[in-house]
């Protein structure tokens, strides 16, 4: 059997990313091929105990256990969902992956990135995306689009919701960096545009990745 795509969706927080994964979904189911749609923190019922921890604020985590926590998530998430439904020939979008971690932890905490980089590979068995799609947007924007979300929710802001500007600021350079670093697999796109403009865009990259790969 054909081996299938594995597609990430990274960005700072509020920047489209789960928006644009159902959308994007969407397209592709309506071609008739075999879509899976993840995120992380999460993804697997392992993973969905971890992301309850993980993003509660009233839960004190020192930002070391924070790092284990979302490696450990990925740990499951690669071996139990993510390799076996790219070897069974699907396309794998995931909302958030290890670029997360070089950005949050690594530009946003400080971690150093060279440790990040090895303890990335161990958590993802070095399973890497065929393509990385950067939603990228000024903080202030996500940061309206999520805090709107919040007023009308039963939740308060999550722990990287009440982090201060300065923070999202590192994030959404580390994930600039990224791309800067790995222009064959990352592709930036704006998204502080039309819902339907972005995911134009969005499915454009995905629709010439299956191209060059003739899927
Ligand atoms: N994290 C980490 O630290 N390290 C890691 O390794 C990993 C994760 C994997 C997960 O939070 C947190 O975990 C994340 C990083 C950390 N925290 N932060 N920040 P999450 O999964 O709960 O949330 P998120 O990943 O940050 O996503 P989000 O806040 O839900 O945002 P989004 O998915 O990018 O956006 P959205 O939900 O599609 O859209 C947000 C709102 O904007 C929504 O009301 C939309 O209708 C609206 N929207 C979307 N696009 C548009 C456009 N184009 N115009 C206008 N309005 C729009």
């Amino acid at each position: 059997m054909a081996q299938g795509l594995f597609v990430t969706l990274e960005g700072v927080e509020g920047s489209g990313k789960t928006t644009q994964a159902a959308a994007l979904a969407e397209k592709l189911h309506a071609q008739g091929r075999r879509v899976t749609v993840t995120h992380e923190p999460g993804g697997t019922r392992a993973g969905e105990a971890i992301r309850s921890i993980f993003l509660d604020p009233a839960i004190s985590l020192d930002v070391a256990a924070e790092l284990m926590l979302v490696l450990a998530d990925r740990a499951q998430h690669v071996r139990e969902k993510l390799r076996p439904a790219v070897a069974a020939g699907e396309i794998v979008i995931s909302d958030r992956y290890s670029d997360s971690t070089t950005a949050y932890q690594g530009y946003g905490r400080g971690f150093d990135l060279r440790l990040l980089g090895d303890l990335n590979r161990l958590a993802s068995d070095t399973m890497m995306p065929d393509l990385t799609i950067v939603l990228d947007l000024p903080i202030e924007t996500g940061l309206e689009r999520t805090r709107a979300r919040v007023k009308g929710a039963i939740r308060g802001p999550d722990r990287f919701e009440g982090e201060v500007a300065e923070f999202h600021r590192r994030v959404r350079e580390g994930f600039l960096a990224i791309a800067r670093s790995e222009p064959d697999r990352v592709v930036v796109i704006k998204s502080d545009r039309e819902l339907e403009a972005v995911g134009a865009e969005v499915y454009g990259a995905v629709e010439a990745l299956m191209k060059r790969r003739c899927l």
